[in-house]
Parts: structure tokens; sequence; C-alpha cells
């Protein structure tokens, strides 16, 4: 009997659960690209070129190893154009009567799946994606009961379970379990940041190429140069040089932000771990074993396996838990929509202008440019969690619901009322000068308050907290803030309101601000 074995964009490993036990001779792969996918959000040139040509890549291995391959191109003529309607397709022309698919990352494909068995008359296994470290029912098991979820305590159980940067006594190596404190130095002068990884364009990518900029011209984003690794052989080479050139000072820079500089010493992993070249776990042993080799300090290896084995599988439980209905949260009754600006970087707010810029270009923004730019002004300036959740999963390669929401709806516009965060991530301009220099090519002066010159994330972090006070005087850890805001006095408090007024009329009238 003949098994259909589904393989989407983003699991694209071997190892993959969808493939154990697989019959080379009987069974079927079956991977394909559907209009439905590449565009029920308008995704990133650069996203859908990575994915196709990966994916492409990919059923080419598979069938050097021997497995039968069935692979949909886009632009075929029967392409039915959707998962279901691709799956129909082959259901009916073979006769199978099985599928067995590895879970989807993203809540809507996974329900799509749950619906083939009976639409089609087919068994459908459903099979857990063990690439990621912790089960779903292993983090239902550590959230529940808990008054308050916090990722740190997660992370060190995480760090117990796979025995990870532990000493023989299973105490934390160096005595601490987080290094974050050594991790927020300001760049003084120039920087030696080693070049990024380029890989070669061949005829699958060269093809992909031609077709996104044919078919998908409308969507964000600079097709070209593109130079992500497709295969796994360029990704664990793009990890080993990760390794081998940048750990020893991701640490250090980690908070970083340097006009120009949209790599840093990040790793520029996420794109591949998250589409399955990678496995979470070889970039954390790498990591791990480059501290034991002496060749990076304790502080990066921790710091760069906290964001993995932390951070990533944290943010994953959280989607999961709170699915569906995590996509509606508006916890500060934010609607304001989304500016222009983020789409073609036409502000005079050089901090955004930049992160803005890279991001169109690169597809690819680090993740303090995420968090304490353009997240942070998404969040003082009000803006609507549903705009801002899709303006995040468009523009970033590494972007699936999965990861993005609860960086978005969670972490920085704290719309799930502290699910996931403590308090809100919201800064005034002083922290984007502490930690970058975009300040000083500014039109806006960060040292100035009040007033047309004033930085605006200077009186709108203040809108912010004035405006929200109900909902966040409550929180220990505003506690500072709100008897600041206690002792500003009215004449203050008027001119950042009347500041905030007139950016937003500027806004509103579609001038540039
Ligand atoms: P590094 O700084 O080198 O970190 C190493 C790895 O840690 C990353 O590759 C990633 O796998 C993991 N990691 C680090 N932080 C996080 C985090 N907060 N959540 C999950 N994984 C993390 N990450 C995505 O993979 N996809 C997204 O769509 C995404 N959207 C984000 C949206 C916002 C608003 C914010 C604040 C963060 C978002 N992140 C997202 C997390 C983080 O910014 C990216 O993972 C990181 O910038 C990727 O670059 P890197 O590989 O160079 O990361
Ligand atoms: C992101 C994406 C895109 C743009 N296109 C496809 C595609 O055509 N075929 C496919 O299998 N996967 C694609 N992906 C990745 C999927 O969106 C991802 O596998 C699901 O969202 C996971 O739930
Ligand atoms: Fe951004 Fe304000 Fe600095 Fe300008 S002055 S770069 S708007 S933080």
């Amino acid at each position: 009997m003949t098994t259909l074995r589904l393989i989407l964009g983003d699991q694209l490993h071997q190892d993959i659960s969808s493939l154990k036990g697989c019959d080379k001779e009987n069974d079927i792969i079956f991977m394909c690209e559907v209009w439905e996918e590449a565009t029920y959000v308008q995704h990133h040139k650069k996203k859908i070129a990575f994915l196709f040509s990966a994916m492409r890549h990919f059923s080419r291995e598979l069938k050097e190893a021997g497995f039968q391959v069935r692979y949909t191109q886009l632009d075929d003529e029967d392409n039915a154009g959707s998962f279901k309607g691709e799956i129909e397709r082959v259901v009916k022309e073979r006769g199978i009567k099985n599928i067995i698919v590895t879970e989807a990352g993203e809540y809507r494909v996974l329900q799509d799946m749950q619906s083939w068995g009976e639409a089609f008359g087919v068994d459908v296994d459903i099979r857990a994606n063990d690439h990621f470290l912790c089960t779903h029912e292993d983090f239902k098991n550590w959230a529940e009961d808990r008054n308050e979820l916090r990722m740190e305590y997660f992370y060190r159980e995480m760090r117990k379970k796979y025995n990870i940067l532990l000493t023989d006594e299973g105490k934390p190596v160096g005595g601490e379990w987080n290094y974050d404190s050594e991790n927020r130095k300001t760049p003084k002068g120039a920087l030696d940041i080693p070049d990024t990884y380029h890989a070669q364009t061949d005829d699958i990518t060269s093809d992909v190429l031609k077709l996104v900029g044919a078919k998908f011209k409308d969507h964000f984003g600079d097709l070209e140069p593109f130079h992500f690794a497709v295969t796994r052989d360029q990704a664990l080479y793009a990890l080993d040089k990760f390794v081998s050139e940048r750990l020893n000072n991701f640490g250090d820079y980690q908070d970083a932000m340097v006009q120009g500089e949209p790599w840093m010493y990040h790793s520029h992993l996420s794109f591949y771990i998250n589409c399955g070249l990678l496995t979470p776990m070889e970039c954390i042993e790498k990591a791990q074993a480059a501290y034991y080799d002496k060749t990076a300090p304790l502080n990066a290896v921790e710091g760069f396996i906290r964001q993995i084995l932390g951070w990533r599988e944290y943010i994953r439980g959280i989607y999961w838990m709170k699915m569906p209905g995590y996509e509606a949260e508006n916890f500060l009754d934010a609607t304001r929509k989304l500016p222009s600006f983020y789409w073609d970087a036409n502000t005079q707010m050089n901090c955004l202008k930049q992160c803005v810029s890279e991001t169109k270009e690169n597809a690819y923004a680090h993740h303090i440019q995420r968090l304490m730019v353009l997240g942070n002004f998404a969040l003082i300036a009000g803006l609507s969690p549903e705009e801002v959740n899709e303006w995040f999963l468009i523009v970033y390669a590494d972007a699936y619901e999965w990861v993005e929401m609860p960086n978005v709806t969670g972490m920085i516009l704290y719309a799930d009322g502290g699910v996931l965060a403590s308090k809100p991530y919201a800064s005034s301009g002083a922290y984007i000068n502490k930690m970058s220099d975009y300040c000083k090519g500014c039109k806006y002066k960060v040292t100035k308050k009040n007033g047309p010159e004033a930085c605006p994330f200077n009186y709108l972090y203040w809108d912010f907290i004035d405006r929200n006070e109900d909902k966040l005087k409550g929180n220990h850890r505003m506690r500072m803030m709100y008897s600041t805001l206690k002792r500003m006095g009215d004449e203050k408090l008027d001119a950042v309101r009347a500041d905030t007024k007139r950016f937003f009329n500027a806004i509103d009238k579609g001038d540039v601000v």
C-alpha cells in the first residue's frame, strides 16, 4: 500500500518525523509550492525565494537518497493552489489511503491537516515535530499551576533536561544561570565585524529568483542580492562560520545597534533553524563545544544557548498554549493603523528609517532592532496588534506565526496582558541613544523632551504611560514610572499630550514625520 508523506516548507530535514519508517520503494514523498501559502500574507520576496529554493534543493537531496519524490512547482499547470487542493489531487490520482505528516508549525495549517481525513476518506497520521526540544505536553505540565510564566525558570529546566552548560554536580557552569548583565556593551569606535555568509546562486536558485521576480512583484522587499544558504550543507557551513568568527563577540554586542551594520555579531541562523535545515540542538552543541574548547567566552555561549534553548522553545510553548485566540489579544486596546513608513522607510526618525530599510533589503533585522526600535515604537504609539503582527509576519525570512506572534503580541505589544513578559518593553529615545549611533544622524534631538525638534520616542513614551495608567499602574515593575508621572506636573504632561497629538495629526495628514 502506498503512503503519502507530506513535507512542508519548514520541515526540510531528512530526520523529520514524517519520514521515519519510510518505505522507499512504495511511499511517495510529496512537496508543493502553493499560491495560498505564498500569499495568505504578502511575504517578503526574499522569504518566498529562500523557501522555494530550499524546498527544491531538499527534494533533489531526497531523490539522491533514493526516495520517490513528487514535487509541485508554483507554475505547474495543474497546481491546485493550496495544500488541501494538492493533497486531494494526489490522493485521487494515486488512490492513496494513508497520509503521514509532521504537525504544522502554525495553528492555521494544523487545522487544515486535521480536516483531510474526513474530507478525502483517508487515514492521516499527524506526528509530533521532534526537532523542537520541548513537547506541547511538557510545556503544559511546566506552565500548569504557575501564577506567572517566566522564561528564566523554563530555561533552567531545559538546561537540566538536556545537560547543557552544567557541572558534574548539576550546577550551572561558572556559577550563574544567566550572564545577560555582561551582554550590554555599547560599541565604542569601529567594530571589526566579519563578513556574513554568502551562498553562490546555482541554477535552482536562479530559476526561483526569476519565478518570484515575475509572480510576486507587488510583495514587499528586495529580491536581490540573494545569498541565503539553501541546502543543509550550506547552512552547516554558515553555522560553523558563526561559531568560529562571531560567537566570541555575540554576547558583548548582543544589544548594540550600529548604522550600516545590519548583521552585527548575531548568528543569522533563524532562517535555517526555522525551516529545518539546521536543528536547534546541533547549534546549541556547537556553541557549547566552543566554550569547552576555549574559543568563545561563557557570556557569549550562554547568551546564544539561552536564545535557542530558552527563548525559542518558551515562545513556541506560549503559542500553542494560547492558540486559538492569541491572535485577537489586545490588552491595551491599541487601535492605531500602521504608519506607511513601516513599508517605505520614509521617516525622519533615523532609527526607524535604518531598521525598516535594512528589513526591506535583507528580510532580516537583529533582535534588538525588532524589539527596541520597530517594536518599541509600535507599543508606545499604540499600533493595532493585528496590523503589527501582519507586518512582522510578512517582512522577515524567519517569520512563521508560532514564533512571530508571541514575540509581537506578548513581547513587544504587551497585548496578552503579561502572559509572556512581566512588563511592557517601553522606552524613550535614551535607550536607543545608549545602545546605538542612530541619534547622531537624526533630525530630531534625543535630549529634547518636548517641541517639534524633540525625539518622538520621548513624548510618545510618557503619553503611553499616561494613556495606559488604569491598566498598568498595578504592575509592581511599573511603579517607578508611575511615581515619576505623578511628579511630572500638569504643565509637562500637557506638553507631552500636545506633542503626541501634533505627531499623530501629522501622520494622519500624510506628512513625513
Ligand atoms: P541570534 O541573535 O543569533 O539568536 C540565536 C537564535 O536564537 C536565533 O536564530 C533564534 O533561533 C533564537 N532566538 C533568539 N531570540 C528569540 C526569540 N525572541 N524568539 C524565538 N527565537 C529566538 N524570530 C524568528 O525566528 N522568527 C520571527 O518571526 C521573529 N519575530 C520577532 C518579532 C519581534 C517583534 C521580536 C522582538 C523578535 C522576533 N524574533 C523572531 C526573535 C529574534 O529577533 C530572531 O530570532 C533573531 O533576530 C534572528 O536572528 P539571528 O538568527 O541572528 O538571532
Ligand atoms: C512560508 C511558506 C511559503 C511562502 N510557501 C510555502 C509553500 O508553497 N509550500 C510549503 O510547503 N510551505 C510554504 N511555506 C511554509 C509554510 O507556510 C509553513 O510550512 C507552514 O506555515 C507551517 O505551518
Ligand atoms: Fe530615533 Fe529619537 Fe534617536 Fe532620532 S533621536 S534616532 S527618533 S531615538
